[in-house]
């Protein structure tokens, strides 16, 4: 089948109850028992929820796995798949992950006795040389979020399997449409459903997807366990969403291209990270990996005052964190997204204080385009 014949079929059963075509909105806490422990599956709704369930039979359908959870968000997603390393264990990080998995991971779960190193995934020898005897996990981002570096996913696969370790990707920038992570050996694919899933920045929520059955078990237990859990309205908004994720992401590809060229050949704009250009060093293997380029771009102002001028002059494009929904969003990577990374860390990384980045929305692109021509002049 198709992607968007799953997109719009996985999960999507007409109510068993009522035949509703669109699934319901299953907002109760708990569910009643018609004899002691004798119940239709459904006991209690942190453990279980139809909305909920149909949602996660449609994303782990999107991304090949047998097995997904939804969570309350992005960072929640992420939090529940670190649980599968203990005290002891060391992950392997990309070194330009989003601010907040990076504020996560350095300080509050390596308050907890895991060891984390952040080194640039892009090249394999960094990940070769970082593995240690206690090295459980390798968590990438690609693209990366906001420098749009890519990580080659086979390759990272190849070196942590042969070292017996789980590689997660998070897999927000590009959504199953355009990337998907599994088929190049990746174990664990994580989202921020908050973007382009949903797609109409209305909704927080995050994924795992995964297909280890014991691995599946265990997030299972800590989704009940804490209780981070999408509600049945969130999980019916990106439900809803992930239906036309192949239109939208389209859009956002082309229009994403588009804003990047325009990028590339302007006076005042000194670089551009967007890994469609031909300019872009790995270029070559996003080609490969990807499906299209997506509609994230970032580009160097060459100073903090000069990116304030076009953070503060564009008239469509909205100043807000977030990213991935239908209108485009501009915002200012190291005083939003990543101010929780440490300054030199920022700009050894390129996230300086003139950096720009843009989520292209679907909006007509000459319109995206003209806004931001008329705020960089
Ligand atoms: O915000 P939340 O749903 O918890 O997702 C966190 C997250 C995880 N992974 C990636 C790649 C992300 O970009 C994010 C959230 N990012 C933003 C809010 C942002 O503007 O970049």
């Amino acid at each position: 089948m198709g992607f968007s014949t799953i997109a719009i079929h996985a999960g999507n059963e007409p109510d068993s109850a009522t035949g509703a075509v669109s699934v319901p909105i299953y907002q109760t806490s708990t569910y009643a028992q018609e004899s002691l422990g004798n119940h239709k599956g459904f006991e209690y709704a942190r453990t279980q929820n139809p909305t909920r369930s149909a949602l996660e039979k449609n994303i782990a359908a999107l991304e090949g796995a047998k097995f997904g959870f939804a969570f309350a968000s992005g960072m929640s997603a992420t939090d529940a798949v670190l649980k599968l390393v203990k005290a002891g264990d060391h992950v392997i990080v990309g070194d330009n992950t989003y601010g907040g998995t990076f504020r996560l991971f350095n300080k509050v779960l390596s308050n907890y006795g895991i060891e984390f190193d952040f080194v640039d995934t892009s090249d394999i020898t960094n990940v070769e040389r970082a593995f240690k005897p206690n090295t459980k996990m390798v968590f990438v981002e690609t693209p990366t979020n906001p420098i749009m570096t890519v990580t080659d996913l086979q390759a990272v696969s190849d070196v942590a399997h042969a070292h017996g370790a789980r590689v997660v990707c998070d897999n927000t920038f590009m959504s199953p449409y355009l990337q998907q992570p599994m088929n190049f050996g990746v174990d664990i694919v994580v989202h921020s459903t908050t973007k382009y899933l949903n797609g109409h920045s209305d909704s927080i929520g995050g994924f795992a997807a995964l297909n280890n059955e014991e691995d599946a078990e265990w997030i299972k237990f800590i989704q009940n366990s804490i209780g981070a859990i999408l509600s049945p309205f969130d999980s019916f908004l990106v439900l809803r969403g992930t239906k036309t994720l192949a239109v939208r992401m389209e859009a956002h590809d082309k229009n994403g291209r588009a804003v990047a060229t325009f990028l590339a050949e302007h006076p005042k704009v000194k670089k551009v990270y967007y890994p469609g250009l031909l300019s872009h060093p790995q270029h070559e293997l996003a080609s490969r990996q990807q499906k299209g380029f997506g509609g994230m771009v970032a580009f160097e102002t060459g100073s903090l005052e000069s990116a304030k001028k076009v953070l503060e002059n564009v008239k469509l494009c909205t100043l807000a964190e977030s990213l991935g929904g239908v209108e485009s969003l501009i915002s200012h990577p190291a005083t939003m997204t990543h101010a929780s990374v440490p300054a030199d860390k920022r700009e050894s990384l390129g996230i300086t204080d003139g950096l720009v980045r843009v989520s292209v929305g679907i909006e007509d692109v000459e319109d995206i385009i003209e806004d931001l021509d008329q705020a960089l002049n």
